[in-house]
């Protein structure tokens, strides 16, 4: 701003005080340092689910779905924030927080991975979600396991055998779609050792995820896993998957 041009704003502030123009900007302007802060150290939140929890009746009942979110995703989400808080972890990203994850201890681990995966978990399934990818989603299935059935079978067994709890995945791996499995709340995105049964089997982008924790299905189908298994085929999202297979690097 010139000379003149700073004299004439001078002039058209009101004068309340002898001071009270400058301390009033003082005041505001650490106001915006405040909140500039508050967005740097923004915490973790549940997110809002995308529908009633009602919604994906009768294959996953309304209580397990307001208990899954309400008590098992929030408590990741309050515990996530309680481990990264006054660290040097505070207010990174949670997607930053998964690459780097192996240099970070085992609650972020546990909690952020929680976070992250059922966060992805609630958007990938919807009201009357049958039906089976069309587009370049489909395509790549077909092209990299035969057939949709195919792709559903090795999917459904990843999920069954996945021993106590964990998630199944399809990622996009090194260019190519992999069905693969963690353990507990890792993810294939986890920088974690590759290859061995405790640890994430393949890195990549998930484009589905289900939850095989007993607390996902328990109260419905008590030890019946592969029921559940079976039945979540017809909530699944296509279109969010679809949506994260075009984003993801091929
Ligand atoms: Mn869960």
């Amino acid at each position: 701003m010139k000379r003149r041009k700073i004299i004439m704003a001078l002039g058209a502030m009101p004068i309340v005080s002898a001071f009270g123009p400058v301390q009033s900007t003082l005041e505001n302007l650490s106001k915006q340092n405040i909140k500039r802060l508050d967005n740097a150290m923004a915490k973790f939140e549940l997110p809002v689910l995308p529908y009633a929890y009602d919604a994906l009746e009768p294959y996953i009942d309304k209580m397990t779905m307001e208990i899954h979110h309400t008590k098992h995703h929030n408590a990741y989400v309050t515990n996530l924030n309680k481990a990264v808080e006054g660290t040097e972890m505070e207010g990174k990203s949670l997607e930053d927080l998964m690459a780097n994850i192996s240099k970070y201890p085992v609650a972020v681990r546990n909690n952020g991975g929680g976070h992250w995966n059922h966060s992805l978990f609630w958007t990938l399934m919807k009201q009357n979600g049958s039906g089976e990818p069309s587009g370049a989603l489909g395509d790549a299935i077909k092209s990299a396991f035969g057939s949709f059935t195919d792709f559903k079978s090795q999917f459904k067994s990843a999920a069954a055998i996945r021993f106590g709890s964990g998630w199944a995945w399809l990622v996009v791996s090194s260019g190519k779609l992999v069905v693969t499995s963690t353990p507990n709340q890792d993810n294939p995105l986890m920088d974690l050792p590759t290859g061995q049964a405790s640890v994430a089997e393949v890195k990549g982008t998930p484009i589905l995820g289900l939850d095989v924790w007993e607390h996902a299905y328990y109260l419905k189908y008590q030890n019946r896993r592969p029921e559940y298994i079976e039945n979540w085929w017809n909530v699944i999202n296509w279109d969010k998957a679809a949506e994260l297979f075009s984003k993801a690097k091929k």
